[in-house]
C-alpha cells in the first residue's frame, strides 16, 4: 500500500465510439494541456505518463440489435483491460483519461483482474446501467455498468466484441453519486437490485458530507478494499463543465465535487480512477473548454491528495528571516 501510494501512472484513452459525438477522443490531450502531469508531480508522486492507447476503429461494425459499434468498443475495452491490469499489477495508482464512458468496462475489468475485491464509486449525472434492450440510444457509454454486474448476467445478450469478458462485480459493491437523468429501464434495475445511489436531490437533502459518510460506510465497513472511482465530468453542473456530450442541469457544485474526491483520497484506498467525457469540440468557446479541462485536473489532483488546507511541509522548507 505504501509503495503504491507513491507512484501514479497516467493512461490516455482517446476513444469516442461509445457515443455519437465527435471530439471526446481529444479529452486526454486537453486534460494534459491543462497541466495534469505537472500538478501530480507537485504532489510528490513519481508520475509515469504511459501516453495514449492506440485504438482501432473497425471499418465494418454493424449495429447488433440497437447497439452501435459493438466490435470496436469491445476491442477497445479488451485493450484497456490489459493495460489497466498491467499498470495496477506493477504497483501504480492509475489515472485513466477518457474518452467516452464505455471505456470504464475495460478499466474496471482490468482493475478487477488484479483486485477482485474492489468496490466502485460512480460519479455521474447518469447511471450508465442500460442493457442493450433498455437503452433508448444504443450508445455503449450509457451501458458500461450493465456489462460489469453479475446480477444482470441473464439480462445481457451476447454482444459481438465482448466475448473476452464476463461480469465480475456485485451490485452491493457499487455506489452512485450525482444522478439526475435516469432512464425508466435503469430506474427499474437500480430498485430491483437495491443498488445504493445518491441523486442530486439526495445531496440537496442530506448534504455532501453525509452522502460520503454513507457511501464509504456502505462500501468499506465490512472490510477495507481497493476503490475504483469512475468520474464522469458531466456529474458537475454544466456551468462548470460545459465541454461534455450529455450535459444535464442541476449538477454538482465545485465544492461538492472536490469534497467527494477529498474523502476518497482520505480513505487511502484509491487504486484506479477514470476521468471521462471531456469533449473539447463541444465547448461554446476556448475558455469553456479550458474551464472543463482545468476542472478535470482539479478533480484528479484532489483524488491524489491535493488539499484545500495546504500541504504539510517540514519547518526547514519554510523561508524565515534567520
Ligand atoms: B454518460 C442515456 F438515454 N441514458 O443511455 C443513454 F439519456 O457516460 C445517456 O453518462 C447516457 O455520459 C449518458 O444513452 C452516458 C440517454
Ligand atoms: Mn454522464
Ligand atoms: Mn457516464
Ligand atoms: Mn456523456
Amino acid at each position: 500500500q505504501q509503495s503504491r501510494a507513491h507512484s501514479v501512472a497516467v493512461l490516455g484513452a482517446p476513444f469516442s465510439r461509445g457515443q455519437k459525438r465527435g471530439g471526446v477522443e481529444h479529452g486526454p490531450k486537453v486534460i494534459r494541456d491543462a497541466g495534469l502531469i505537472e500538478r501530480l508531480s507537485g504532489l510528490d508522486y513519481s508520475v509515469h505518463d504511459f501516453g495514449d492507447l492506440n485504438f482501432h476503429y473497425l471499418e465494418k461494425d454493424e449495429p447488433y440489435m440497437d447497439v452501435k459499434f459493438p466490435r470496436t468498443v469491445g476491442a477497445a475495452n479488451k485493450m484497456m483491460c490489459g493495460a489497466v491490469s498491467r499498470a495496477v499489477g506493477a504497483g501504480h495508482t492509475l489515472v485513466m483519461l477518457g474518452g467516452d464512458h464505455s471505456l470504464a468496462i475495460g478499466s474496471v475489468a482490468g482493475h478487477a483482474q488484479q483486485c477482485p475485491d474492489l468496490c466502485l464509486i460512480w460519479v455521474d449525472a447518469h447511471a450508465d446501467i442500460n442493457t442493450p434492450m433498455s437503452s433508448p440510444s444504443g450508445n455503449l457509454h450509457g451501458q458500461p455498468v450493465a456489462f460489469m454486474l453479475k446480477e444482470l448476467q441473464e439480462k445481457m445478450p451476447a454482444i459481438p466484441g465482448f466475448s473476452w469478458m464476463k461480469p465480475f462485480l456485485s451490485s452491493r459493491d457499487l455506489v452512485y453519486i450525482g444522478l439526475r437523468d435516469v432512464d425508466p429501464g435503469e430506474h427499474h434495475i437500480l430498485k430491483d437490485l437495491g443498488i445504493q445511489y445518491f441523486t442530486m436531490r439526495d445531496i440537496d437533502r442530506l448534504g455532501i458530507q453525509r452522502v460520503m459518510e454513507v457511501t464509504l460506510d456502505h462500501l468499506l465497513s465490512r472490510k477495507q478494499r481497493p476503490i475504483h472511482l469512475s468520474f464522469d465530468v458531466d456529474a458537475f453542473d454544466p456551468s462548470l463543465a460545459p465541454a461534455t456530450g450529455t450535459p444535464v442541469n442541476g449538477g454538482l457544485t465545485y465544492r461538492e465535487g472536490i469534497y467527494i474526491t477529498e474523502e476518497i483520497h482520505n480513505t487511502g484506498l484509491l487504486s484506479v480512477m477514470d476521468l471521462v467525457e471531456v469533449n473539447p469540440m463541444l465547448g461554446a468557446s476556448p475558455e469553456a473548454v479550458e474551464a472543463t479541462a482545468s476542472l478535470a485536473v482539479d478533480v484528479i489532483a484532489s483524488c491524489l491528495g491535493q488539499t484545500r488546507e495546504g500541504a504539510r511541509v517540514s519547518i526547514d522548507e519554510i523561508p524565515s528571516v534567520k
